[in-house]
This record gives structure tokens, C-alpha cells and sequence, in this order.
């Protein structure tokens, strides 16, 4: 007799089911698993969720209608949908604080479009971090929503420290009455001093709006100042430094909630993920434990450590290092682009991306620089020994691009290096147990 259907009371096996109906899919997922095992993951963005993210976010959840919000459904049945969503709201402001918080962006592109439209008329003056200095295409990029509807002043670093210039964003601030001052990035490794940020705009009768999308698990952690006390609006995604569900979320004060409410539904999305707002409730949950503590503690020293070891050996870091998960590698001294490092990276199992460091003068396709972060090498158990390893692997890769035979011995260290702080060992044993009994 053959194995019970996956369907049967008797019998879960979703992978199983998988490998049977797809195994194309399942050998990509497959794939996956092996890339993410046996590979060191650095870009910044990034994370490993656990297991019970993952469950989460693969549950039957993903079944359900529920446009509207809690008590206020257009769907009959959103009983466990209204608990799932009350659970992630009420744990989102226990762990950020916040007046009114909406859990249902998509993204953090969404998050930042229902933020803006809740406190921006189109054509109102937007001011913001230039993606070219470590912005966001969703702060006011020409061909994104942003930059099509408002107006967009952009603030940079100095060229001297490569940090926020807070007298030019007084001065940009004071010159153009802008109608939101937007602080947050997605590529600076330095802390962002929220409380100046709001005095300015305080001072110019703007509303503070703060992307914490990349610092969120450092804030939860509070090894961040918060944005929250002092800003309008606050908004995040759910998937990087916090380690939750792929998604976004913003936080305000209640007198912004309503238009809020309205600008993410039905302003710019229809039905919730439930799936992934049962996930974000389970990942708000993790973060406020002691351990989620200690881990972004961690991943903060990782990045200090990895940034100096590299400089130690020769390179450059912008800004001269970092006080966050992240940093940058200025490739300029070492005469190669981000994307030949980025290619060349990936060529020994090391994941990063290529990225435009201040001033830059090569093309976003091609860039100066790399982002590196750490928050993946972190949820994986590595430490600072293990960061002054992967810097030798980074050096040795960039010094010998050309050279086949160190390629393919500093593949097997990266390999072995994984192999010491396995992710999910399980899972991977159940995908290759299902792929099996599929074939
Ligand atoms: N794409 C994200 C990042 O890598 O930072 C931002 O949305």
C-alpha cells in the first residue's frame, strides 16, 4: 500500500506533497536550502527565520479574506483573522510603543506609500536621505511612487565624514518648508539621531517620518535609540534585523490612525496576508524576549568586528566603520567595482550585494562599493571568531579574483565554516526525505 494521502487526518506532509505535484519547485526549494546551508549570507536585508515564523507564514491562514481591520471585515469567518491581527497589533505597540499601528503593508514599500499618503497631499514637499547616500527608492525616487507624486528635496552625507550632515538638513529643511522630513535608510552604517531629526522638523512645522525598516530588530532590542517618541510616523519592515515574515508595518500617533487605516486599505491593498500577519505577531513576539536581546547585541559587535578586520587587512570602510548590522566596503583602493566583488564573492559561497558608497562614480548596475551586514551570520550562532575568519575569506577572495585554485579553497572553507553552524539541519532532511519518496 502506498503512503497515506498528505491530505488524509492521519498524514501532514506538505513537502512530501510538494515533491509529488512540483518537483520542480521542490528541487528549486531544494536549491535554496543548500544556498542558504552552505553559504554565508552578508546581505544586510536578509535573516534567517525560525521555525515558528515558518510555520506561520506557510499556514492555512493564506486561505483567508479579510479586507478591512479586526471587527470591521468585509468576509464573513475572520474570527481567528480579527485574533491573528488584534495579537500582532498589540504586540507590535508592547514592543515599539506607539499610539496606532497597522500591520497590513505588504512590504515596506507599501508601508511607506500608506505612510505618505496619510500625512502628504500630492505635490506637498518630501525631504530625504538621497539613495545614491544610503537612501530608499520609496523615499522619493524619480520612478518610484514617491517621486511621482510629491515633491522630493534630498539631504546627503559630508564628504569629509560620510555621515549625516544634520546642519545641511537644517538648512535644506529651513529652505524648503518641506511638509514630511523622512529619516531612514537602507544603506548607512551610522546611528541616526532621531531627536535632531525632530527638532527640525518641529522647528519648520514638518512631520517626522522614520523608515526604521533596516534597524527595527536593533530598536525592539534597544540596542538603537527608538524613533517612536519622537516621530509622526514610523514604519518597518518585519523580515530584516527583527527577523519575521517577508512584510511591512507602520506605527503613529493616534491622531493620524484613521487616514492610516484608509490609505493602506483600501487605499493601496485589498485583502490582508493573514498568513504573514500571524507570522509578524509570532516574530513581535520573539523580539521580546531576552534572547532576541542578546542576539542583536551581538549582531551590532559582529559588524564592528567583521568592518574592522577588514580594515585591519587593508580596506576601506566608509564612514570608518559602523554602529549598526551593517557597513560599507569602498572597492575604489582596491581597483575593482562591487559588482566584480559581488560576482566574485559569490563565485565561493559568500552573498553580498554591490552597492553605491557616498559620491560614487560608477553606475548603480556597476558601483564602488558593498553592503555587508551581519544579522543572518548572527541568527546562525557565529561570533567574533568567526568574523575575523570570513574577513580573511573576503581578503583573500578580492586579492587572488583571478586566481582558480584559491577560489576553489576558499570555497571549501566557506563550506566548511557553514557546516559548523547548520540552520536548518531538519528541514533539509525532510526535503530530501520527500524529493525521495516522491521519485
Ligand atoms: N531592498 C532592501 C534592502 O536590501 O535594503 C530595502 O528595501
Amino acid at each position: 500500500m502506498g503512503a497515506p494521502a498528505p491530505s488524509s487526518p492521519n498524514a501532514w506532509d506538505p513537502l512530501r506533497a510538494l515533491a509529488r505535484l512540483d518537483p520542480e519547485v521542490h528541487e528549486a526549494l531544494t536549491e535554496e536550502w543548500r544556498r542558504e546551508e552552505e553559504g554565508l549570507e552578508l546581505i544586510a536585508s536578509e535573516n534567517h527565520v525560525g521555525p515558528a515564523v515558518l510555520a506561520a507564514t506557510g499556514s492555512l491562514l493564506t486561505n483567508k479574506y479579510a479586507e478591512g481591520y479586526p471587527g470591521a471585515r468585509y468576509y464573513g469567518g475572520c474570527g481567528p483573522a480579527d485574533r491573528v491581527e488584534t495579537l500582532a497589533r498589540d504586540r507590535a505597540r508592547a514592543l515599539f510603543g506607539g499610539e496606532h499601528v497597522n500591520v497590513q503593508p505588504h512590504s515596506g514599500t507599501q508601508a511607506n506609500m500608506g505612510a505618505l499618503m496619510a500625512i502628504a497631499e500630492p505635490g506637498e514637499t518630501i525631504l530625504s536621505l538621497d539613495l545614491a547616500h544610503g537612501g530608499h527608492l520609496s523615499h522619493g525616487h524619480p520612478k518610484n511612487f514617491a517621486g511621482r507624486t510629491y515633491k522630493i528635496v534630498h539631504y546627503g552625507v559630508s564628504r569629509v565624514s560620510e555621515t549625516i550632515d544634520m546642519a545641511e538638513v537644517r538648512r535644506l529643511a529651513r529652505e524648503g518648508k518641506p511638509r514630511v522630513i523622512l529619516a531612514g535608510a537602507s544603506a548607512y552604517p551610522r546611528r541616526l539621531d532621531f531627536g535632531a531629526f525632530a527638532e527640525i522638523a518641529t522647528e519648520v512645522g514638518a512631520r517626522l517620518m522614520v523608515d526604521m525598516a533596516h534597524i527595527a530588530g536593533l530598536v525592539a532590542a534597544g540596542v538603537h535609540e527608538s524613533p517612536v517618541p519622537v516621530s509622526d510616523v514610523v514604519t518597518f519592515t518585519t523580515h530584516k534585523t527583527l527577523r519575521g515574515p517577508r512584510g511591512g508595518a507602520v506605527l503613529c500617533r493616534a491622531d493620524i490612525g484613521k487616514k492610516l487605516d484608509s490609505a493602506v486599505f483600501p487605499g493601496i491593498q485589498g485583502g490582508p496576508l493573514m498568513h504573514v500577519i500571524a507570522a509578524k505577531a509570532v516574530a513581535f513576539l520573539e523580539a521580546a524576549g531576552e534572547p532576541f536581546r542578546r542576539y542583536q547585541a551581538a549582531v551590532v559587535r559582529n559588524a564592528a568586528v567583521l568592518a574592522a578586520a577588514l580594515a585591519e587587512r587593508g580596506h576601506r570602510i566608509v564612514s570608518g566603520g559602523t554602529d549598526t548590522h551593517l557597513f560599507l566596503l569602498d572597492l575604489r583602493p582596491a581597483g575593482m567595482s562591487g559588482r566584480e566583488a559581488e560576482d566574485a564573492l559569490g563565485a565561493i559561497g559568500i552573498t553580498v550585494n554591490k552597492n553605491l558608497i557616498p559620491f560614487d562614480e560608477r553606475s548603480p548596475r556597476e558601483t564602488s562599493g558593498l553592503r555587508l551586514g551581519t544579522p543572518a551570520l548572527t541568527t546562525r550562532g557565529m561570533g567574533e571568531g568567526e568574523m575575523a575568519e570570513i574577513a580573511g575569506l573576503i581578503d583573500g577572495r578580492l586579492r587572488a579574483r583571478d586566481d582558480e585554485a584559491v577560489r576553489r579553497d576558499l570555497g571549501e572553507k566557506v563550506r566548511d565554516l557553514c557546516r559548523r553552524f547548520p540552520i536548518y539541519a531538519g528541514y533539509g532532511a525532510a526535503l530530501g526525505r520527500a524529493g525521495k519518496d516522491a521519485s
